[in-house]
């Protein structure tokens, strides 16, 4: 499949049941036949529409993969081990997740000759040189998970290189959105659970540092772009463009809530990226893409508790044929 539409297809999100690619899964299941590879760690099956296709297993399993796999077009490869301090505990057992399991997706994709849009990392960079961050920028990761995000990102490009398979990564700067929490979810969540709490919002270290935050319902037409975008073998950074500081963020976050919560310092995160900002132009120019959450109404549906503001993105001329 090269730059024809998606409708109509049948595709495959591995990882389906999780934060961002259960809102794929949401976004594409009215248009497209949808399967789900996930073995439930960390995703939840309330999350998923009931027409779609659960295989439940690991995608670390060539036989489930295989299963999940056979006959589809796309496979959104959105299974990982998220945690970067996981990653830095046990760098052996995320690598089985994070690179072999990939290595297998690639090659299954081989065999179906199906494209891959597969979730790449902001963490492929480490400590940015310059901002914003380009995707020419140099790469040199600060973790374990950062080193498996860029070795999925280049197997992805090879696989373009080598045996000619439409792939894009895409690389992901902070992530937030309905549906993401737990203990290794982002700064967004936590302070919002803090705030609605009346805990302490715990910044760490001065908070002067700033991230580039993108709503999930823009991530998810950043993966519907790249599933038709004739620009393969390439990378592509999600993000806004914008940055704010993590102290800013607090006040914000605070504000929205009505809340009353003290805003307390901690020690700095050991390793912890200063700023990091994405430059979007590629992604815009390659894929049309550009975000279109800014942080302050992503913040407020949340607190709010709306529903993410992806309402239909497929209904826009992501998915529509392309004459
Ligand atoms: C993000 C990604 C991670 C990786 C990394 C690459 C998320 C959730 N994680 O990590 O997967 O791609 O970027 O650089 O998107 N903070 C506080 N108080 C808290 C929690 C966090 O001050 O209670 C700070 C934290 O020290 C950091 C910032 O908030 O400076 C963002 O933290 P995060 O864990 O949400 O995301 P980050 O950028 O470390």
């Amino acid at each position: 499949m090269d730059s024809s539409a998606i409708r109509d297809k049948t595709v495959l999100v591995t990882g389906g049941a999780g934060f961002i690619g259960s809102h794929l899964v949401e976004a594409l299941a009215p248009h497209t036949e949808v399967r789900v590879l996930d073995d439930f760690s960390t995703g939840e099956r309330a999350y998923l529409p009931e027409d779609v296709t659960v295989i439940e297993g690991d995608v670390r399993d060539p036989i489930a993969l295989q299963r999940a796999a056979r006959g589809v077009d796309v496979i959104f490869h959105h299974a990982a081990v998220v945690s970067v301090s996981q990653s830095v505990d046990a760098p052996r057992q995320s690598n089985r997740t994070n690179v072999d399991a990939s290595l297998l997706v690639l090659e299954q994709a081989r065999q179906e000759d199906a494209r891959v849009v597969a979730a790449s990392s902001a963490a492929v960079y480490g400590h940015p040189v310059e901002l914003p961050v380009s995707e020419t920028a140099p790469t040199e990761p600060t973790s374990p998970y950062g080193v498996q995000k860029l070795a999925l990102d280049q197997y992805t490009r090879l696989y373009a290189e080598l045996y000619d398979l439409p792939t894009v990564a895409l690389r992901y700067f902070n992530v937030y959105g309905p549906r993401q929490r737990g203990p290794y979810s982002g700064v967004i969540s936590t302070f919002l659970e803090q705030a609605r709490a009346g805990e302490p919002i715990t910044i760490d270290g001065d908070g002067e540092q700033t991230r580039d935050f993108v709503h999930v319902s823009d991530v998810v037409r950043a993966n519907l772009r790249a599933a038709t975008t004739g620009e393969t073998g390439e990378a592509y950074n999600v993000g806004t463009g914008e940055r704010i500081s993590i102290g800013e963020l607090a006040e914000t976050i605070r504000d929205a809530t009505d809340s009353s919560s003290p805003i307390v310092h901690r020690e700095p995160r050991p390793g912890d990226i200063r700023h990091s900002g994405a430059d979007i132009s590629k992604a815009d120019r390659a894929l049309g893409f550009e975000a279109r959450v800014g942080l302050e109404s992503g913040i407020r549906s949340l607190v709010d508790d709306e529903p993410a503001p992806l309402a239909s993105p497929i209904g826009d001329d992501t998915v529509a044929d392309p004459e």
